[in-house]
């Protein structure tokens, strides 16, 4: 398997959905089913925060999920765990500034997808260097989901780091929704992501997800 491509990468981005069991209070895998009905092309495991799954329960839970993403034929990244993301066989691994360095887990996760958190021209130049396939850059927008989330950092932040060079793909995070995702997409992201957009949406989330999927290809074509 080789590396993603970059075009592959930019297009995977643009409905990127974030759930972890802490995100909803009903089953993450009917949020999840939902969602991919909706539209959804990229997804990530984050199990985190209070009541967060571990061990044995968290692995099923990746699993279960993992199982639904590939019937849809979407890719399953998992945040932060490089060894249940190796031991599920899953798609890729997403690691924040304060996570596992970018380059080993780049050395020990092969041609798997890579993306890394960053907040600054800076930390978005050293993740291309380590191997990133994406970054996620945020939060654009105030956000709850995070519990150690820094200052919204508005739109600019995007167009300050395309401004600097950095062309590899990149998701924008924090407080997104369908009615911001175009300023987002304008400002230089691929794609959005998203938790409480589509998994605090009402029931069933599927209109929500289609809702993000058409304001991101609207902006695109513009
Ligand atoms: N990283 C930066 S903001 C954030 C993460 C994981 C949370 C995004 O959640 P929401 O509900 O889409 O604002
Ligand atoms: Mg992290």
């Amino acid at each position: 398997m080789a590396r993603i491509a970059s075009g592959d990468m930019k297009e995977r981005l643009a409905v990127y959905f974030i759930m972890g069991s802490q995100n909803s209070e009903r089953p993450a895998a009917d949020v999840l089913k939902e969602a991919l009905d909706g539209g959804v092309t990229l997804f990530q495991f984050r199990e985190k925060g209070q009541g967060a799954l571990k061990g044995a329960d968290k692995e099923a839970l990746a699993r279960q999920l993992q199982h639904l993403c590939r019937a849809y034929g979407v890719p399953f990244i998992v945040n932060d765990d490089v060894e249940l993301a190796l031991a599920i066989d899953a798609d890729g691994v997403h690691v924040g500034q304060d996570d596992e360095d970018a380059r080993c887990v780049r050395e020990k996760i092969g041609d798997k997808i890579l993306g890394v958190s960053a907040h600054n021209v800076e930390e978005a130049m050293a993740a291309v260097d380590a191997g990133a396939d994406y970054l996620g850059v945020g939060p654009i927008y105030p956000t709850s989901s995070k519990e150690d989330a820094k200052e919204a950092q508005g739109p600019d932040v995007l167009r300050r780091l395309r401004e600097a060079g950095i062309t590899i793909p990149i998701v924008a995070i924090g407080g997104i929704t369908a009615a911001n995702a175009k300023t987002v997409v304008e400002a230089g992201a691929d794609g959005v992501s998203v938790i409480s957009a589509i998994a605090s949406a009402p029931s069933p989330p599927t209109g929500a997800a289609a809702a993000l999927a058409e304001a991101v290809r609207a902006a695109r074509t513009r």
